[in-house]
């Protein structure tokens, strides 16, 4: 591919956030570039989220993405919370007057939006690595990449970044102009994916004196199953027996259920942080996803997140381009802020009730059990976890 030398929207990063934000602004004839600094099987692959809001589906199939989606995501009404050794479902249309969520892999996401981007898309190049951000409270600023050994510079009306916690276009606002926001958690997940068919029809959140244990599923062969573990814990330590024996502890209920065990395919670690950088926009760099805001897996939010950002700014900037107005851009920080800080609040709560923190005392544990009693016995708690679960409207 040419590497292209101006554009109007430059996007660095190809997760769910760059591919959609791209699409979204191609299809509305706003010209736009994206920078990836992985290959295109590296990105199609990384194992993460499963569960989509129906607004993220909703834009999925606006932008064109919605057809195998449609064909094979798994509509889940419920979920079920499991602790000292009882199950409690959320019924989730009943709780929120009929949403529900999908349960499709970011990995399909994904591919689905790479396909229709280099079918007819604007620009994607793999293994163009943005090396920095300059000009950004100028009309023109310019990402700085490296492409087929060379470095090259990209000019654009707005910059974006779309590339994650770790990029580099955060780095182009001046620190003093940024805050950010942060709880780094005392445990990580282990992750794994299993060749057996998921032995619950919905996602099972486990409450344990072992540790938080989850049961989701990739389709209906495929589990995807997490452990808390300790920081730091190197996840080929374990054998495959010990995974198993620790799930079955943590998932044990009185009752006549059995997790069913399979090859384990996949493994690994992640660390759990939650964390928010404001204002998400500076100049003409504006940031979009994990590039501004960081949730623990826990509530199922991060790529609904990422989606819902990208809605917004495709929005403006399509505004801008069609009337002239930038009044929806001048406002995409505080538009988003509001539903990311919800779904902090949201990812925190879901973590702390579930974890077993290697700090709590006796007493935190008692209250975590009268957490999940009240959620059980109240339709009005459940109905509160429900509505953030699905999205809430904001
Ligand atoms: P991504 O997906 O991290 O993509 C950023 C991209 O930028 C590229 N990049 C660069 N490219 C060029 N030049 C540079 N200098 C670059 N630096 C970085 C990277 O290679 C990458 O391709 O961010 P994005 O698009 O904002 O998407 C966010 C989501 O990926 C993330 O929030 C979710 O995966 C979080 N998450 C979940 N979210 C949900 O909504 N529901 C879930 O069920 C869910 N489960 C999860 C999750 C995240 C997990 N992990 C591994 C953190 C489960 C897990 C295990
Ligand atoms: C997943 O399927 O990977 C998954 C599902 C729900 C979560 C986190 C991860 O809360």
């Amino acid at each position: 591919m040419n590497a292209p030398k101006r554009t109007t929207v430059g996007i660095v990063g190809a997760g769910p956030a760059g591919l959609l934000l791209a699409r979204l602004l191609h299809q509305a004839g706003v010209d736009c570039v994206v920078l990836e600094t992985r290959d295109r099987p590296y990105v199609e692959q990384r194992q993460r989220a499963g569960v989509l809001e129906q607004s993220t589906v909703d834009v999925l199939r606006a932008s064109g993405a919605g057809e195998r989606l449609e064909r094979e995501g798994l509509p889940h009404d419920g979920i079920e919370l499991s602790w000292s050794g009882r199950r409690h479902r959320i019924d989730f249309p009943k709780l929120t007057g009929g949403k529900r969520v999908w349960v499709y892999a970011q990995t399909e996401v994904v591919k689905d939006l790479i396909k229709l981007q280099l079918a007819d898309g604007a620009p994607l190049l793999f293994q163009a690595t943005a090396t920095g951000v300059t000009g950004a409270d100028t009309a023109s600023p310019t990402i700085h990449y490296t492409y087929e050994g060379e470095d090259r510079t990209l000019t654009c009306d707005y910059v974006v970044g779309c590339d994650g916690y770790h990029g580099v276009a955060r780095q182009a606002i001046p620190e003093s102009a940024l805050t950010t926001y942060e709880r780094v958690y005392p445990f990580s997940w282990f992750g794994i994916l299993a060749d057996v068919p998921p032995s619950s029809d919905e996602l099972i959140y486990a409450h344990s004196p072992r540790g938080f244990a989850l049961l989701s599923m990739r389709s209906h062969t495929v589990s995807r199953l997490y452990l808390q573990v300790p920081n730091g814990t190197d996840p080929n330590a374990w054998t495959d027996e010990q995974i198993w024996d620790e799930l079955d502890a943590r998932f044990a209920v009185d009752a006549d259920w059995k997790l069913q065990r399979g090859p384990i395919t996949q493994r690994a670690v992640l660390p759990l942080r939650s964390s928010v950088t404001e204002p998400m926009r500076w100049g003409r760099v504006l940031l979009a996803g994990d590039a501004a805001h960081i949730v623990p897996p826990t509530g199922a939010k991060g790529l609904n997140l990422a989606a819902a950002d990208v809605t917004v700014l495709a929005r403006a900037f399509i505004e801008l381009h069609t009337t002239g107005d930038d009044s929806a851009l001048a406002a995409y920080s505080d538009t988003c802020l509001r539903r990311v800080w919800r779904a902090e609040h949201f990812s925190y709560f879901m973590t702390s009730t579930l974890h077993s923190d290697p700090d709590q005392t006796a007493f935190d544990a008692r209250l975590q059990l009268s957490q999940l009693d009240r959620i059980a016995s109240s339709p009005h708690a459940a109905a509160e976890l429900a509505e953030n679960y699905v999205g809430v409207a904001l």
